[in-house]
């Protein structure tokens, strides 16, 4: 089965044809944006369940002591697979979706700049690998032969949310349109607390210093694993569908690529990445031992 079996191509850009809501998409650039709603926007396997999973927590207390039972998904449903129907425009404000269209797609009224953005982003090795995984579980996905046949697939783009490199370059350079805080996966990753912080701040959520320490230890990889609102185990077989038992959580990790990678595909992959993001500002951690290069893939010693 070829790619058309389950991407939809609209307006250049893939998605996932058996759940992406196309009354939704031709109708995007009207989608009626209030002032204080909250967009969470990332490529696949960036770190989105995880954002959405902290952003409940700052924003519900019934999240955050486990009164409510509302699952992440709820929380923060997805704008263009709103597979459970949600009507948007009921829901109280103030409103979190998530999202992974490319800038171009984004809403016109979320270029007035009041609404605000979360772009989570990771290194692009690391979504290569959670992105294979994660194609072999979801029966939606086209599954793929092998990892070198998957990478070919990622590095031209052919898969949902499409070249990586051209989504974050263009979110990125559209910044000054949008109300947008760039996250970093892997600085969450080093430093939960400072993370959940900065997103406080940008967000103007005040918390109290027990409500903080509570979300960040609830957003830790290991309780997330543990808790059925965040860990989205049910939503994926019973919502989703699955081809294996393989998970949202998988490992939640920096690096892992090294344990994928051969040597040839690595620095295949460091010749296209600096190809595509030579000039690019923002820095990419690759590993948690390394100091951060200016966009250098990092060497081995
Ligand atoms: S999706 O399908 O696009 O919504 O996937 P997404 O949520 O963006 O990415 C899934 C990866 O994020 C990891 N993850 C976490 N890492 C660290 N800490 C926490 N709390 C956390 N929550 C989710 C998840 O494990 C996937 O990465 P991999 O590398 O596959 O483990």
């Amino acid at each position: 089965m070829d790619i058309d079996t389950y991407l939809l191509r609209f307006k250049g850009c893939y998605f996932e044809r058996s759940v992406v809501d196309i009354d939704l998409l031709e109708n995007l650039d009207d989608f009626e944006i209030r002032d204080d709603d909250v967009f969470i926007i990332t490529y696949p396997k960036s770190g989105t369940i995880w954002t959405q999973h902290i952003l409940s927590l700052i924003y519900y207390e019934g999240h955050r002591n486990r009164t409510e039972n509302v699952d992440t998904l709820d929380r923060a449903p997805f704008l263009e697979y709103n597979s459970r129907k949600v009507d948007f425009s009921k829901r109280p404000s103030p409103r979190i979706f998530s999202s992974h269209i490319p800038y171009y797609l984004a809403p016109r009224g979320l270029k007035n700049r009041k609404a605000k953005i979360v772009y989570t982003y990771r290194n692009p090795k690391d979504i290569l690998i959670s992105y294979y995984y994660f194609s072999n579980v979801v029966a939606a996905l086209q599954a793929p032969q092998n990892l070198e046949q998957f990478m070919k697939r990622f590095l031209d783009g052919k898969v949902l949310g499409n070249l990586w490199f051209d989504h974050i370059r263009g979110w990125y350079e559209h910044k000054h349109d949008f109300n947008i805080l760039f996250m970093k996966y892997e600085d969450m990753k080093k430093d939960l607390r400072s993370s959940v912080l900065k997103l406080c701040t940008f967000l103007e959520k005040e918390l109290s210093e027990e409500d903080l320490d509570t979300v960040v230890r609830q957003a830790t990889f290991q309780n997330m694993k543990i808790n059925p609102l965040a860990n989205y185990n049910a939503i994926l077989k019973d919502e989703i569908g699955t081809r294996n038992d393989g998970q949202f959580l998988r490992k939640g990790t920096i690096g892992d690529w090294k344990h994928h990678l051969t040597v040839e595909q690595n620095e295949r992959f460091d010749r296209i990445f600096q190809r595509n993001m030579k000039d690019f500002p923002l820095k990419f951690t690759w590993d948690l031992k390394e100091e951060e290069n200016w966009n250098d893939s990092p060497k081995e010693t």
